[in-house]
């Protein structure tokens, strides 16, 4: 889905999310969904989602795997795509390991295994398709947002290793969070993925960060592991409520961070 930018700004910037890499964690596409509607029915009357959609160009991808999202309406629990290994044995590749960022290191070639990071990497037409994108619009998209859960968390680069990135995300993410809880009541943790979740390789935010798109994020939605997967639908309108301030805080920001410099004129 693509939203065209309103207002007429010289400057061309962009923004993406994307949801639903992994099949089992229901409330991301929900969230997409959620971000469109409220894209469509708050336009001028919200202040910040007008900022947004009169700055940026917004690019939202509901479900990045769809074949591994349909199987789970009989096996709840698959995570990954549905790809057929060359040896036919085992089914699937996660394509959050599939991505060209020191790829394999911390994963498996294993076809049977949970984190199975593929044959080589952007070897699944999924993942391929949206480092295609990137890299045809790697100029204007200033922020990657992808979409998971849960454990409540905002994670930024790096995930494959503990090196810390040249602009460490945090002040961005900590006002997200404190807006959570100041209207929420409910509590994100945030940092560096390596540190902060645990360090693994071929994942999209790093791979996006990496492509040259400085402010990349992966949320962890609801919840911290009562429900787990299974969130029940009376939480689904509070985590994406939630969810959705952290969106708009963090584009926000990035647009006041890569607003460009005002015109000023000498006499
Ligand atoms: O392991 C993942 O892919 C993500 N967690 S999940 O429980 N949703 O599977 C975290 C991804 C963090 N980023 C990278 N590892 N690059
Ligand atoms: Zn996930």
């Amino acid at each position: 889905m693509h939203f065209p930018r309103t207002g007429k700004l010289a400057q061309q910037k962009a923004m993406w999310i994307d949801c639903g890499i992994h099949a089992r964690e229901w409330i991301s596409p929900a969230f997409c969904l959620w971000f469109v509607h409220h894209s469509l029915s708050f336009y001028q009357q919200n202040s910040e989602i007008t900022r947004i959609l009169d700055s940026m160009d917004v690019y939202v991808l509901p479900v990045m795997n769809p074949d591994g999202y349909k199987y789970t309406w009989t096996r709840r629990w698959w995570r990954k795509n549905r790809s057929i290994s060359k040896s036919g044995f085992c089914v699937g590749v996660d394509l959050n390991r599939n991505f060209d960022v020191d790829w394999v290191k911390g994963s498996s070639q294993n076809p049977c295994e949970e984190i199975n990071c593929g044959p080589f990497p952007e070897s699944e037409p999924e993942a391929q398709a949206v480092a295609n994108f990137l890299r045809r619009h790697k100029d204007t998209v200033q922020l990657y947002i992808t979409i998971h859960s849960y454990s409540q968390m905002f994670i930024f680069p790096y995930s494959y290793t503990f090196d810390q990135a040249e602009n460490h995300n945090d002040l961005m993410v900590q006002e997200a969070a404190q807006r959570i809880k100041r209207y929420y009541r409910n509590t994100y943790t945030y940092g560096p993925g390596a540190a902060t979740l645990y360090p693994c390789s071929g994942g999209s935010d790093d791979w996006a960060y990496k492509l040259g798109i400085k402010y990349s994020f992966t949320f962890e939605l609801q919840d911290r592991g009562e429900y787990g997967f299974l969130l029940p639908p009376s939480h689904i309108s509070g985590a994406c409520n939630e969810a959705l301030l952290a969106v708009k805080t963090i584009a926000v920001k990035v647009l006041e961070k890569t607003q460009a410099p005002a015109n000023h004129h000498t006499i």
